[in-house]
């Protein structure tokens, strides 16, 4: 069973950006939704017990429990894994990867050019989703978005960067400016 990874750092470390209302809901209110009901699928079908989520949502496709239960699991496994990393890179304590910007750099051309696909499909994710960057079963880095909870895992890809672009995430202090939270967005992602 899982229970909501502890935020590492206070609610309001992340102002300007992302205001402590914000992120107080986002955390202990949405977070622990997608735990929950998480862990009621789990309850239902023990059978998915001894698999990390991750690895569930990977062969979501052959596993041995109802329609409905493979759609609670896509949507509030996702959930649950997105916003765990979502927190983590959002870390005031974390410092530049200089690894992961050499690479991003060699396989996007320059960091301006990762950072304007990524917000291109921030912002051209209609209704709730998500945008990312992973590294493939190839070990490529690749940006797409995703629509509602779903995982870069669904595909086997292992998730880098993500940013929620559900209203829930920035609603309260830019309303409809999704464009504005998303290059403000850069600001507190130290790892690049
Ligand atoms: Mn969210």
């Amino acid at each position: 069973m899982y229970t909501l990874p502890e935020l590492e750092y206070a609610y309001d470390a992340l102002e300007p950006h992302i205001d402590a209302r914000t992120m107080e809901i986002h955390h202990s209110k949405h977070h622990q939704g997608y735990t929950n009901k998480l862990n009621a699928v789990l309850e239902k079908n023990p059978n998915l017990l001894d698999q990390p989520v991750e690895t569930l949502l990977q062969h979501i496709d052959t596993l041995d429990i109802p329609e409905e239960d493979k759609k609670a699991l896509q949507n509030n496994g996702g959930g649950y894994l997105n916003h765990k990393l979502f927190w983590e890179i959002m870390n005031p304590q974390n410092t530049t990867d200089t690894d992961l910007v050499e690479e991003i750099t060699n396989t996007f051309g320059s960091i301006e050019s990762f950072k304007e696909q990524f917000e291109k499909n921030a912002l051209t994710q209609f209704g709730s989703g998500w945008s990312w960057l992973v590294r493939n079963t190839e070990g490529i880095l690749m940006l797409y978005k995703t629509a509602n909870q779903d995982s870069p895992h669904l595909q086997g890809h292992t998730p880098i960067l993500g940013l929620d672009v559900w209203e829930h995430a920035y609603y309260l202090n830019y309303q409809n400016k999704r464009g504005e939270y998303v290059k403000n967005w850069w600001n507190i992602v130290k790892i690049i």
